[in-house]
């Protein structure tokens, strides 16, 4: 099972012994090699990148950092290890034994999940392909171009899927995921987030937080599938996704210290004169925030959902951490409580915990945003700053679920409050970025690529990558 890097293909699936399923996938291969030059990362051709290589799926499997030469890291696809008799662990099939051919009669969604997830990942290296041009230092720079490997790799992953159990229709959707970009009016990518711009670092660092954290937890439900390669492929992309939210949580706390720091030399918490030293004051932080969080909470889906329900009654996907949590796993009695628009409030309704899958999920993930939030107060707090950050309500600037069209006239305000359009309107300056905001964070974003060099409106990294210092040469340019 140990990872073959021999290969053109790099995989611990055997791919050798299935010479149909390899030519065909080194038949996309090319395909995808003039993606990446096209739409990857721009003008990256020569770099070499001091980057992680998965040397196998254990845990230790990441010790492995070295230079790399940007288009030939070694895309490849690596599922974790198979548990032996592992059965389904919840829905109708709860107890049978885990499926590891696609069953036919659920073909069409098991498909359409990956699509789903696989659309997503090629999706973000197109979002941020123009980013290593404006990098603040060699360490970000290369934890973006690490981010944007793996993504790319994950893509790899989902295209296994089609291309090992999906026949004729998984090759065209494997074909499609290329065809498909970020932001294309005629085909653009699936889902709302991944067809916003990420045009600066302040940006990145948020859609790593917030965005990159709707995939941890779509990937650990989809590592619960009854489907079992696709819960053993999940599983391992887990690995490579705690890396991502640690870029995002990292930078976006970088910036809050620095923001403090010249706060505290100038005396003043005046947004204009923060700005006029090169820093970017915590109100514009607080809109990035509230936009990036409501955008990825849209990721989850309507709060309710018969295909949500389906999927988990299939046993196609299941629950964060579903073999932890303690009931029958069916869900066909139970409730769940659900938010929802009452007149003039947001009340509280037990509605099918099956229907209510998607609100669930989003529930895990709002807690676990909340503990980065601590975090960043803790920092801000340290520096003798009294503000704090705080995420919306999930209500706000929502665009799918029950919160998205009210009525209207009808919106809801980050506390939570139903408001008119016109109080949003008047209001809507100060919740969400403006154009004035980002022409004011694009003003700050210019390339530091000397060694040990950082951009004035963020602070050094706390440590650099594998143990090496922050002024190490992350990045070689030729
Ligand atoms: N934008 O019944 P509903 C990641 C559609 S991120 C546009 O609630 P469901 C990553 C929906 O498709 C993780 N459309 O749907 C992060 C449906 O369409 P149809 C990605 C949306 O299926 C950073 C209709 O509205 N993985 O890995 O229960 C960097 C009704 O909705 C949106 C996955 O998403 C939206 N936001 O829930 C790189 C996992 N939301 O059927 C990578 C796979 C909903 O009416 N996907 N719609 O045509 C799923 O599990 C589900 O498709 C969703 C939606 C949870 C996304
Ligand atoms: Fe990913
Ligand atoms: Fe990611």
């Amino acid at each position: 099972m140990a990872i073959n890097y021999n290969e053109r293909i790099p995989n611990n699936v055997e791919l050798a012994e299935n010479r149909r399923l390899q030519r065909a996938l080194e038949a996309w291969q090319p395909n995808y090699m003039r993606w990446w030059h096209d739409l990857g990362p721009e003008g990256t051709e020569n770099f070499e990148v001091y980057l992680r290589t998965a040397i196998s799926v254990e845990s230790d499997g990441w010790a492995n950092f070295g230079y790399v030469r940007m288009p030939d890291y070694r895309w490849g696809i690596f599922l974790a290890h198979p548990v032996a008799g592992r059965t389904i662990a919840f829905g109708d099939h709860k107890g049978e034994p885990a499926w590891q051919e696609v069953p036919g009669e659920y073909r069409g969604p098991l498909r359409r999940l990956i699509v789903t997830q696989g659309d997503t990942e090629p999706a973000s290296v197109e979002q941020q392909r123009q980013l290593g041009l404006t990098c603040p230092s060699l360490y970000d720079l290369r934890n973006l171009f690490q981010v944007n490997v793996e993504e790319g790799r994950h893509l790899w992953a989902m295209v296994y899927l089609l291309h090992a159990h999906f026949g004729r229709d998984g090759r065209d959707e494997a074909e499609a995921m290329l065809e498909r970009h970020s932001g294309d009016p005629d085909k653009p990518r699936i889902l709302g987030a991944f067809n916003e711009p990420t045009p600066d670092w302040l940006s990145f660092y948020m859609f790593t937080y917030f965005t990159d954290r709707d995939g941890k937890y779509q990937l650990a439900s989809l590592a619960e599938s009854g489907f079992d390669p696709l819960a053993r492929t999940c599983q391992f992309m887990l690995t490579e996704e705690a890396h991502h939210m640690f870029v995002g949580e990292s930078g976006v706390m970088r910036i809050a210290q620095r923001t403090c720091e010249v706060m505290n030399e100038l005396k003043t918490d005046d947004p204009a004169k923060i700005r006029a030293a090169g820093a970017m004051d915590l109100d514009t932080l607080q809109r990035y925030i509230n936009f990036h969080y409501s955008v990825s909470l849209d990721l989850f889906g309507q709060e309710l959902s018969t295909n949500a329900a389906n999927y988990y009654t299939t046993g196609l996907k299941g629950r964060y951490h579903e073999t932890k949590i303690e009931d029958d796993h069916r869900l066909v009695d139970a409730a769940f409580p659900v938010p929802l628009v009452k007149g003039e409030r947001i009340v509280v309704e037990d509605q099918p915990a099956l229907t209510a899958i998607n609100e669930r999920l989003r529930e895990d993930y709002i807690a676990d945003c909340e503990r980065g939030l601590k975090r960043w107060n803790k920092a801000i707090k340290a520096a003798g700053i009294p503000r704090e950050f705080a995420l919306p309500h999930r209500a706000f600037n929502r665009r799918i679920g029950l919160f998205a069209n009210v009525a209207p006239d009808i919106r809801i305000s980050p506390d939570g409050r139903v408001i008119t359009e016109a109080e949003w309107t008047h209001r809507v300056g100060s919740w969400l970025p403006t154009s004035d905001d980002h022409a004011f964070v694009g003003s700050l974003m210019r390339g530091v690529v000397e060694p040990g060099k950082i951009a004035g409106w963020i602070a050094p990294p706390a440590r650099g990558i594998n143990g090496q210092p922050f002024e190490f040469e992350y990045v070689k340019f030729h």
